[in-house]
């Protein structure tokens, strides 16, 4: 198997625990206690989130930006059930061990039976692409202005440009160090609960020492690395640049709101990015699930999802 020369990007399973576990102890975890924060900005105009922060490529917390959208004012996990109790969704999609269907009614169920508690092992529906399943909740979540620069509106069409997802878990979830797909920026919305992130430029490297282990010490003494962390609360925006790596711990029960945005520059890598995984998954299949086993089963429901949207069937070679 290619051992990727930037642990980082290692995405098999001993991989990922090696490099979750630095979060818990050793010179990363010692090192993020003291990180810096991510800037956090007040009341700043889309131009000025254009000047100061998209242009320059420079991560953000946008303090109390939607802070009056129905979402943040009426959300909760059983206000959900009751509008959608009945679709089935995918919990602990990212951990091919825990993954499983249930309705959100019982997922709901599965979140207020353990309010208060620390769960041994916290529930989390990851990436939700709610539009799909409970168009509904859309009516709850108005468009941003700052995101008006999303490419994929042209690309796609406003069907799969809006393709949102919601990020709703219970306390201790965590979602692993990682970069977007497809050259996108993240812009993350908090609507219900904290979370903390903790970030590094697409700059970093994690390499071997010479004894075989993973140097840590070298990544967090880097100053290419970057490393910086924020708590996000209800009412406030983050948005990342593309390829900004993050790891996401949820420090209270939590429903936040994924809103990626394609920067025209990067059009080219998008294409190329997406081209690439299909191409992986269709012509190379055993390969992809051996090498990416936590990945594989939900890059291809993003496919699936992604060919609905667009309108896209399956069943035929040609329409
Ligand atoms: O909130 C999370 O757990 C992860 C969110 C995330 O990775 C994203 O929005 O890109």
């Amino acid at each position: 198997m290619l051992r990727e020369a930037n642990a980082l990007k290692r995405f098999d399973k001993a991989g990922i625990a090696a490099l979750d576990a630095a979060f818990s102890s050793g010179p990363l975890a010692d090192a993020i206690d003291c990180a810096p924060e991510i800037p956090r900005r007040r009341g700043l105009s889309p131009q000025q989130f254009e000047q100061e922060h998209r242009r320059l490529q420079r991560p953000v917390l946008l303090e109390g930006m939607v802070g009056d959208w129905p979402a943040i004012r009426h959300w909760s996990f059983r206000h959900l059930a009751e509008r959608c109790g009945s679709t089935v969704v995918t919990v602990d999609g990212y951990n091919s061990e825990k993954a499983r269907e249930m309705t959100f009614a019982e997922f709901a169920a599965l979140l207020e039976a353990a309010e208060g508690k620390q769960p041994a092992s916290p529930v989390y529906l990851q990436e939700w692409y709610y539009k799909t399943a409970a168009p509904a909740l859309a009516d709850d979540i108005p468009e941003l202005d700052i995101a008006q620069y999303d490419f994929r509106r042209n690309l796609y069409g406003e069907n799969i440009s809006t393709n949102h997802q919601l990020w709703i878990g219970q306390r201790g979830g965590v979602t692993i160090m990682h970069q977007d797909s497809y050259m996108v920026d993240v812009m993350h919305v908090q609507i219900v609960g904290e979370k903390r992130w903790y970030v590094m430029s697409p700059a970093a490297q994690l390499h071997y020492r010479d004894d075989g282990e993973l140097d840590f010490e070298g990544l967090v003494r880097d100053p290419k690395t970057q490393l910086m962390q924020c708590t996000l609360k209800p009412g406030e925006v983050l948005y990342l640049p593309a390829l900004w790596w993050h790891r996401v711990e949820l420090l209270s029960d939590s429903i936040g709101l994924g809103r990626k945005c394609l920067d025209e520059s990067n059009l080219q890598a998008h294409i190329r990015l997406r081209m690439a995984e299909l191409l992986s998954l269709a012509l190379n299949p055993d390969e992809v699930r051996e090498t990416h086993p936590e990945l594989f089963n939900v890059v291809m429901k993003r496919a699936r999802t992604w060919a609905k949207r667009m309108d896209i069937d399956l069943s035929k070679l040609r329409p």
